[in-house]
């Protein structure tokens, strides 16, 4: 939890790592933290800066001799980013000159850090929770606006907030039901019973909420495949390119134009996509496209949905190839510039008549990709859910459930609602084993 006291002497040693991404840039940040910042900065700079005020001077190596010019900041425990003493050297961004200032810290007592290390001894120190530490990670590697922005809320606690509420309903529940369990089955009065029952709904549809939330903004975290399919000349490359907005396709009125798979990251409404431009699926004797098609069977297999394109003046609305079940699907019938008057078939998917050559229409395949793919957002606010988050809240979503039934024994129900609060609780931290902590904080970059 935010605010809790910081373990004494847990992390005895001084971890000092290079802020800033490598290469040339105009700022170099060397970042220390632990017990020995005092000495390094007195060996570094010659003093220890103020508490949070930029100190001017020269970084100096064992010798005494000037490698840089720059701003130390001082961050004194426990108001700092890892809770501990912390000092920043920030001084001119080329890789000899910021190597130099780090070994000088390494050369006074410091260790070089791992990757994630100071974002772990912030967790460990009670600065954040894991699920905040995690959207650190998740706002350096946002790809797109939508996905930076709910990262941050997530740093700032907004999702861990929906977390705790839940662990604090869990808690109170299963208060309610130990003092129930004290009392032989039949004194249990119906009062108590509907109680129970009532929190618990309460709390079930308090989840689904969060787990809706929380499937829509993992999207944004991996990006959503879109696989462009169908017959030769249907103009898969031509709406690619439209919705690309640039002539990344080749497009030419010979069927079978496009032979390799082509992927192209785009954005809609700030969610991004992956979209995949195919070969026309036909029989061919052309052993380029042949190999070609074989690419876009195997390209229809692993997508997130499918843009099954028919040209809508032909009338030949089949897929060459059926898109596994698991996908999801969109009909998208094309050149309506052709065919004036015409209407999309009945079918079992969704369907838009659009034009790629004149551009009708692509404002309702943008809405239809998005919607089919589970983004279904108005207003409220998606969580930049990790892989590991929905597990969670999946298995405490089958405790609840497991719960649910067993409401006329007081013991089951009390052990599914344990179960669910940790499954729970595990998403904040709170009983996270040390592998999985390794695991979470080794995707990081050094130095965060
Ligand atoms: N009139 C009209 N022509 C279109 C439209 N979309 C594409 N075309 C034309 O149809 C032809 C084929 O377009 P492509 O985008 O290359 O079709 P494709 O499905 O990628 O074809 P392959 O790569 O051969 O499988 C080109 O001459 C396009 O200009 C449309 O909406 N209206
Ligand atoms: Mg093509």
């Amino acid at each position: 939890m935010p605010g809790a006291d910081p373990p004494a002497g847990r992390n005895p040693d001084t971890i000092a790592a290079i802020a800033t991404p490598p290469g040339r840039g105009a700022i170099g940040i060397v970042r220390i933290s632990g017990p020995l910042v005092p000495r390094i900065a007195h060996r570094l700079i010659g003093r220890l800066p103020e508490p949070r005020v930029a100190a001017y001077g020269a970084a100096r190596d064992a010798e005494g001799q000037p490698l840089d010019e720059g701003l130390a900041l001082y961050f004194p425990s426990p108001h700092s980013y890892t809770g501990e003493d912390v000092l920043e050297f920030q001084g001119h961004g080329g890789p000899v000159v910021v190597q130099s200032v780090l070994a000088a810290c390494l050369d006074a007592g410091a260790r070089l850090a791992e990757p994630g290390e100071f974002t772990r001894r912030a967790f460990l120190n009670g600065r954040m929770d894991l699920a905040q530490a995690e959207a650190v990670a998740d706002l350096i590697d946002a790809a797109s606006r939508e996905a930076a922005r709910s990262a941050v809320r997530s740093l700032h606690g907004e999702f861990s907030a929906a977390i705790d509420a839940m662990v604090a309903q869990l808690v109170e529940l299963r208060a309610l039901t130990e003092a129930m369990l004290d009392f032989p089955e039949e004194e249990v009065d119906s009062l108590h019973r509907d109680d129970a029952a009532v929190r618990l709904a309460g709390l079930r549809s308090a989840l689904e909420n969060v787990l809706v939330r929380s499937r829509e903004g993992s999207l944004l975290r991996s990006g959503i495949h879109v696989v462009l399919a169908g017959r030769p000349n249907v103009g898969k490359s031509s709406l690619l390119n439209r919705l690309a907005g640039a002539e990344r396709a080749i497009v030419t009125p010979v069927p079978g134009t496009t032979r390799d798979a082509l992927h192209e990251a785009i954005q809609i409404e700030g969610v991004p996509l992956i979209l995949v431009d195919t070969a026309g699926l036909r029989t061919s004797s052309d052993e380029v496209e042949r190999i070609g098609i074989e690419r876009a069977l195997k390209e229809v297999g692993r997508a997130d949905l499918v843009l099954a394109v028919f040209d809508a003046a032909s009338g030949d609305f089949k897929l060459p190839a059926e898109p596994p079940a698991a996908a999801a699907r969109v009909d998208v019938y094309n050149k309506i510039d052709l065919a004036p008057g015409f209407s999309p078939p009945a079918g079992a998917s969704p369907a838009v008549a659009v034009s790629a050559k004149t551009g009708v229409g692509l404002e309702l395949l943008r809405r239809a990709i998005l919607g089919t793919a589970g983004w279904t957002s108005h207003g409220e606010s998606v969580f930049l859910a990790r892989e590991r988050h929905l597990r969670a809240l999946a298995a405490a979503r089958e405790h609840l459930q497991a719960a649910a039934v067993q409401s006329a024994r007081w013991e089951f129900f009390a052990e599914e609602l344990r179960l669910a609060q940790h499954a729970l609780a595990g998403i904040t931290g709170e009983f996270t084993a040390d592998d999985l902590l390794g695991e979470i904080f080794a995707r990081f970059c050094i130095g965060k």
